[in-house]
């Protein structure tokens, strides 16, 4: 392939109901949709950046710069022979891996239709149907944290992960433990917590969960091996992987026993593969993240989710815990048993509502070669 467009758009969209985490409140999602286009034929991207640096240090609008200034020139007008050679032509801009997956992954889209497969084929997937698992941000209290646990349970999921941060950690996973006895459950602190606090993190052991998910700096790598040789619970990592390097050195300091793939956060597809792999090939462990992505990233994430190694149900859940419409008809749905179904069709293999594209665009760039 040889792209000669990109459209870059800014979207806003109202979450259904506010997320929590340790660093705040999210009330809505601001991202940029990337078109690619080659010969006629389009794939669609969605950038996780957020509005905020929170999460990670790229955002909605240094995502849009750096896609715009430097990545739209190094992919317009040049040849593709495989959507894996995107990533390496980008190599000279250090970091911005959202920016680069959204683009990356919209070239694998591309592909996928050039060929009439659905992208699970040619990620190198099953297509087989997904496990699914919800995300429940910190609530108000620990009433309404059981009941939107019973809800979701209700729904089939096959996973609870709550959000925990000092000060809202044991006692809410003492409640569902009590009330909901041995559902898989797993927590996620998003980094709030120091080495200071190993002690404290060490009575959650009592609680049999999966796994504690990032409990420690962002870019941290040395003190997780360190609180993982005090900790009976497995620690996953999240924020503190790039890369298939990162996980790489992350497995062999002792640093984590799971590894959650979100491939905007590793720069997209093909490296969420590499990743993948060398998890397999060392036994460990991954699972999809999710970043409250619509129906278009959502709809990557499953494709990606059929590899083999996926064998922990992800945060990947059906559109109508977010975005009431999705941007994408029909919406994703989550089953009785749990399990989400890959759509059908070539490339991501979902319909794309236009108009509600258009009524969420706030702002358009289209680049063009030659
Ligand atoms: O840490 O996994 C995370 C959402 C935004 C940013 C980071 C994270 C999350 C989630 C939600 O946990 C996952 C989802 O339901 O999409
Ligand atoms: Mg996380």
């Amino acid at each position: 392939m040889t792209p000669d467009r990109l459209e870059l758009r800014l979207l806003r969209l109202p979450l259904v109901r506010h997320f929590e985490t340790s660093f705040g409140r999210s009330y809505g999602r601001t991202f940029v949709l990337v078109q690619l286009s080659a010969d006629g034929v389009h794939g669609l991207g969605e950038c996780v950046a957020d509005d905020n640096p929170f999460y990670s240090s790229e955002t909605t609008e240094t995502a849009w710069q750096i896609l715009a200034n430097f990545i739209a020139p190094r992919v317009l007008g040049h040849r593709f022979g495989h959507p894996r050679e995107i990533l390496p032509a980008l190599q000279i801009i250090r970091g911005h891996r959202m920016a680069k997956a959204a683009v990356e992954m919209a070239a694998w889209d591309l592909y996928a239709r050039q060929l009439g497969q659905p992208l699970w084929q040619v990620l190198g997937g099953s297509g087989r149907p997904i496990a699914s698992g919800v995300s429940i941000g910190i609530q108000d209290s620990i009433d309404q944290l059981e009941a939107r646990v019973g809800e979701e349970l209700a729904a089939g999921y096959r996973r609870i992960k709550i959000k925990i941060k000092p000060g809202w950690d044991v006692a809410p996973v003492e409640r569902l433990r009590t009330r909901f006895g041995g559902i898989p459950l797993m927590v996620d602190a998003n980094a709030a917590y120091t080495t200071a606090d190993a002690d404290h993190l060490q009575t959650l052991d009592a609680y049999d969960l999966m796994m504690i998910e990032q409990p420690l700096d962002y870019d941290d790598i040395v003190e997780h091996a360190g609180l993982q040789r005090r900790l009976k619970t497995p620690i996953c990592l999240d924020e503190s992987i790039h890369s298939t390097k990162q996980a790489v050195e992350a497995i062999e300091a002792g640093a984590c026993r799971i590894i959650n793939i979100k491939p905007g956060r590793v720069g997209g597809h093909a490296e969420s593969i590499r990743v993948h792999d060398a998890c397999a090939a060392r036994g460990v462990p991954v699972w999809h993240g999710g970043m409250l992505e619509s129906g278009i990233g959502r709809a990557h994430n499953i494709h990606l989710s059929t590899l083999a190694n996926f064998t922990l149900p992800g945060d990947v859940a059906a559109s109508r815990r977010y975005y009431a419409p999705d941007l994408i008809e029909p919406p994703i749905e989550v089953r009785a048993d749990g399990t989400i179904e890959v759509p059908p069709g070539p490339g991501i293999g979902v319909h794309v509502a236009a108009d509600r594209v258009e009524r969420a665009t706030e702002r358009t760039l289209s680049l063009t070669h030659p």
